[in-house]
């Protein structure tokens, strides 16, 4: 297959140039003319060479961000109708270049065009829900009680100001939409640092906001690497920070934003435990745990990679799980029969590989994949199925950040949720069983932001998600999402 010739149009001339950064409405090099080069995962081929933001760009960004915050510009007066309408506008827009998107996301990440396109829906969405907030931000009125006088007081919903939206490879486009859509819903403006392996869906964005119409200033993008980001995290004229990554990083940023104690919104890294007991429906359960597993490469903070089994059902589960895993195709995201794409960087390729060989070091056993790349060129690798693990084998704790299962029978209720609960992080957890009771109240001693109850991945924009403990701080989407984007002012009134 040759890529070239099925690109479209406006994709071939996206990356026929050089990309920018989009600072003010403009796009321009950076200040001192550096570039990288973005990869295809696939082929280990440069892509496309793009703009390299520096800690001097990111005080360009802010500065324009600022200025356009500030009130009296274009962007602070604009109606909350018309934000929403532009909201709505950008969405559709983001519909009619579901392919043009879908195709340099699969180039820049590796995903299938079909995984891709579903990314770009779900941003599409996104705007569209949010378009409905941004006349909904509303406050209340509140009583007092002072004797002998009178006062009328309300709270109002108000922009932080300067949002600065750090965002991962896994999702790039939609990463970047969940920071940039609540930040603009709730009248703040934005810098995006993109990630490093995957800026081109983000370049993207920024093209069509502003043929959209956004104000120059209200969204910059800024690519670049953890340099960059970490400029913005410590730029003084940045409100709030909010991150997508790694839980290192993620510690990182708490710690420079608390400097000049900004707002700091953090979705980390998982662990996810999945749980099947002897009564649930296993042909369900056995694709659900592939799916968990196996989603976007396993590239997913929620990603189920601990599998827990009662033991009476788990050889029938793991033979089940590891079929699925071989039946999986990875090949190129562009070939209509691939199911799984290459991992996104050779980093990324590595680190996977170096867990499954660490785990056959350690004993353990490999019921489907294997610890080898599984093709010469490109960054692919085999959904793994492990067995013969302990709670101490790094498999185990570590988050991987790829398709590998690992696999554990248990006997008891009790034993099984111990287990579960016994890592740092607490994004997601998963529960299979018919017995509703058995389902829910396991499900309520889990420690997750997220538990699926007979389900994996089920998802919607309306849903807050986030995590516990050190898988991050507040929750991103629905209502509770867009409160992480706004100040709450109280305003008390002496009525004389
Ligand atoms: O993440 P990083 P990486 C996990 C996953 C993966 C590991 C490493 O386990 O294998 O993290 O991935 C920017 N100040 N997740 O290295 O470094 C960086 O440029 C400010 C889980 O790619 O956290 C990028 O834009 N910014 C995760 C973003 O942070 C900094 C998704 C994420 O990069 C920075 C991705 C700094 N000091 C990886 N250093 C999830 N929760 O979904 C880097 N960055």
């Amino acid at each position: 297959m040759s890529e070239n010739s099925q690109l479209l149009p406006a994709v071939s001339s996206f990356l026929s140039s050089p990309r920018q950064l989009l600072i003010d409405g403009e796009w321009v090099d950076a200040k001192d003319g550096k570039t990288f080069d973005t990869i295809n995962p696939a082929t280990e081929e440069v892509l496309a060479t793009v703009a390299q933001a520096s800690a001097v760009d990111a005080d360009r960004a802010v500065v324009a961000a600022r200025n356009a915050f500030e009130s009296g510009s274009p962007w602070s007066k604009m109606t909350p109708r018309d934000r929403s309408h532009l909201l709505w506008r950008i969405g559709d827009l983001i519909d009619e270049r579901i392919e043009e998107f879908a195709q340099l996301e699969s180039l820049d990440n590796g995903k299938s065009l079909a995984s891709a396109r579903g990314d770009a829906g779900v941003a599409a969405e996104l705007f569209r829900y949010f378009a409905g907030w941004a006349t909904k931000m509303e406050g209340t009125t509140i009583p007092m009680s002072v004797p002998g006088r009178e006062f009328h007081a309300y709270t109002r919903r108000e922009a932080i100001g300067v949002v600065a939206g750090i965002v991962p490879w896994n999702f790039p486009l939609t990463m970047a939409a969940f920071k940039v859509i609540p930040s603009i819903t709730a009248g703040n403006t934005v810098v995006l640092k993109p990630a490093e392996q995957t800026p081109l869906t983000a370049l993207y964005l920024g093209q069509l906001l502003l043929e959209a119409g956004v104000p120059a200033g209200v969204v910059n993008v800024l690519p670049g690497f953890g340099d960059a980001g970490a400029a913005l995290v410590d730029h003084f004229d940045v409100d709030k920070v909010a991150f997508t990554g790694s839980t290192e990083v993620g510690k990182k940023i708490a710690a420079g934003a608390s400097k000049n104690l900004k707002k700091v919104s953090l979705e980390l890294g998982g662990k996810a435990p999945n749980i099947i007991f002897n009564d649930a429906d296993l042909e369900a359960a056995i694709a659900g745990a592939a799916l968990a597993g196996y989603f976007n490469e396993g590239q997913c903070c929620v990603n189920g990679s601990r599998l827990y089994v009662q033991r009476d059902v788990f050889d029938q589960v793991i033979e089940g799980v590891a079929a699925a895993a071989k039946a999986i195709k990875v090949g190129d995201g562009f070939d209509p029969s691939t199911t799984m794409g290459p991992l996104v960087s050779q980093e990324q390729h590595e680190k996977v590989m170096g867990y499954v060989a660490g785990a056959v070091k350690d004993g353990a056993n490999i019921v489907a994949g294997s610890p080898e790349r599984a093709a010469e060129k490109g960054y692919f690798f085999s959904p793994t199925l492990i067995t013969g693990v302990t709670e101490d084998m790094a498999v185990q704790t570590d988050e991987i950040f790829g398709p590998v299962i690992t696999a554990i029978p248990f006997d008891t209720e009790e034993e099984v949720v111990a287990a579960a609960n016994n890592t740092v992080y607490g994004l997601a957890a998963g529960v299979w069983s018919k017995d509703l009771g058995t389902a829910h109240r396991v499900g309520s001693k889990l420690r997750a932001g997220t538990v699926w109850l007979n389900t994996w991945h089920a998802d919607d924009v309306t849903l807050p998600r986030g995590g516990f403990k050190q898988s991050g701080w507040g929750r991103e989407l629905g209502s509770f999402g867009l409160d992480d984007y706004t100040e709450l002012k109280t305003v008390i009134a002496e009525l004389r």
